[in-house]
């Protein structure tokens, strides 16, 4: 059985999400970072960046970084639905749509909801965190751009992990407006939610950022 580090609230749930995608059974650790938890030395002896979602295999492997997680699974299980193999003409696409939402919008993401851990001092958060808010939308706007020319998923007419993560991260912006400012985006980010195997944790993320949002 594999064993999830995470909970409530982290982005351990995109992890569950694949899981629900895969039939996948696992156990949850609860880990909680509003204590700190996620620096203990015993936490640490799993992830040394001392962060969640970590993940222990059947067999005792430890993985940490919710991309490569999300794709040991897909492709340890055979989830090709949302992970094109090595040699699917989609794949190419699949990867770079990947890389983006993983490597530039969930950055840019993360200076805009904690940007005093990027800078110096209050008036330095302020600063990154404006800056931040445009950097997220422009590349909303890139990603609207591209499903707008050759959606409504990022793979065309096949739903893949990339539109399931951009839809876990687009619930976390409504005061961008991106259904207003992104109409492909939010068709995309719809189609999505309307998963049967989904809706249940998105509704679940959704009460999550609600109480982020009220502190
Ligand atoms: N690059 C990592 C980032 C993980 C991350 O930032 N996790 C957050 C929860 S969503 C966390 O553990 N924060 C507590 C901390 O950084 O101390 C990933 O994608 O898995």
């Amino acid at each position: 059985m594999y064993r999830l580090y995470g909970g409530k609230p982290t982005r351990s749930l995109m992890v569950e999400m694949v899981m629900a995608e895969g039939g996948l059974d696992y156990e949850e650790c609860f880990v909680d970072i509003g204590s700190g938890e996620e620096k203990s030395a015993e936490f640490l002896a799993i992830n040394p960046a001392g962060w969640v979602p970590a993940l222990i295999t059947p067999e005792g492997e430890v993985l940490y970084e919710t991309p490569a997680i999300n794709l040991y699974l897909a492709e340890r299980h055979g989830l090709t639905q949302l992970v094109p193999v090595p040699g699917d003409p989609l794949r190419a696409r699949f990867l770079c749509a990947h890389a983006y939402l993983t490597g530039e919008l969930e950055h840019a993401l993360k200076r805009y909801w904690y940007p005093e851990t990027f800078g110096a001092g209050d008036t330095d958060a302020d600063a990154i965190r404006t800056t931040a808010r445009r950097q997220v939308a422009e590349r909303l706007a890139v990603i609207d751009g591209r499903l707008r020319a050759r959606g409504p998923y990022h793979l065309g007419e096949r739903y893949s992990l990339a539109d399931l993560t951009l839809a876990y991260w687009v619930t976390s912006v409504e005061e961008i407006e991106p259904e207003r400012r992104f109409p492909a985006l939010a068709r995309c980010c719809e189609a999505v939610y309307a998963r049967p195997c989904l809706a249940p944790l998105f509704a679940r993320l959704r009460e999550w950022n609600r109480e982020f949002r009220e502190g």
